[in-house]
């Protein structure tokens, strides 16, 4: 089926656009890929820009292909904020789940250990914000791997640059293959193509990432 622009989207990346979250210029990505456009998830720093991004992944969660869960998992660092938001938001909606997350270097003193937060047991999805190569999410799914009572239930990206994993496949077709869990976006590279179309001006943007699609996208 068609995605759908509609207007909760056409919000978020009008917003993500006049607060610099998303760029169009020259950025070289974790993955060594060079993009005509980049989105920085790090840039979500009002009230008003958390508010509309934790109810969009708490939107993803109630209506997608994401199963029940127990637990949401946000990895270090941007992760983190991400996932206590949506946790907040779907408690306010009546929906109490837990929340954890993962330090990037290991403390030894005081509580110790990598993970804080809730007990990472039974059912997690992993709330992260974009996704490229796999990289990252692969590292944060080893993370729900690596503890016994814990069971990887899916994936929320909040942006789905639509680009080719490690082989030909696309990355989400590559890790939802290799996990056996699905990975829901709350935007894709096709929204926001789609929205720089409707909204007219932006000619060479749009060739830009054409041209870029080329190289490292899969087939829309
Ligand atoms: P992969 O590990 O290649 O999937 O790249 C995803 C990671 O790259 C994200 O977790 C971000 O840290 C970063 N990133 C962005 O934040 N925004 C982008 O538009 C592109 C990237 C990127 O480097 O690919």
């Amino acid at each position: 089926a068609a995605r759908e622009l509609n207007q909760e989207k056409i919000a978020f990346i009008e917003a993500a656009i006049e607060h610099g979250v998303l760029l169009f210029g020259e950025f070289t990505l974790k993955s060594g890929r060079k993009s005509p456009y980049f989105f920085n998830a790090g840039l979500l720093y009002t009230g008003s820009l958390l508010s509309s991004t934790s109810k969009a992944y708490a939107k993803i969660l109630t209506s997608s292909r994401i199963p029940e869960f127990d637990v949401l998992f946000g990895p270090a660092y941007k992760g983190i904020a991400l996932a206590a938001i949506t946790a907040v938001d779907l408690s306010r909606a009546g929906r109490e789940v837990g929340f954890a997350y993962n330090r990037k270097e290991k403390k030894d003193h005081g509580e110790g250990g990598v993970l804080v937060g809730s007990p990472l047991r039974g059912r997690i999805v992993i709330i992260d914000d974009v996704l490229t190569r796999g990289t990252a999410i692969r590292e944060a799914i080893e993370i729900i791997k690596s503890q016994p009572e814990a069971t990887l239930v899916g994936v929320v990206q909040l942006v789905d640059r639509q680009e080719r994993g490690t082989g030909e496949k696309s990355t989400v077709q590559e890790v939802e293959e290799e996990f056996g869990v699905p990975i829901e976006p709350i935007l894709n590279l096709q929204d926001i193509i789609a929205y720089l179309e409707k909204k007219g001006g932006y000619t060479k943007e749009l060739e830009d990432i054409k041209e870029y699609r080329k190289n490292y996208g899969i087939e829309l």
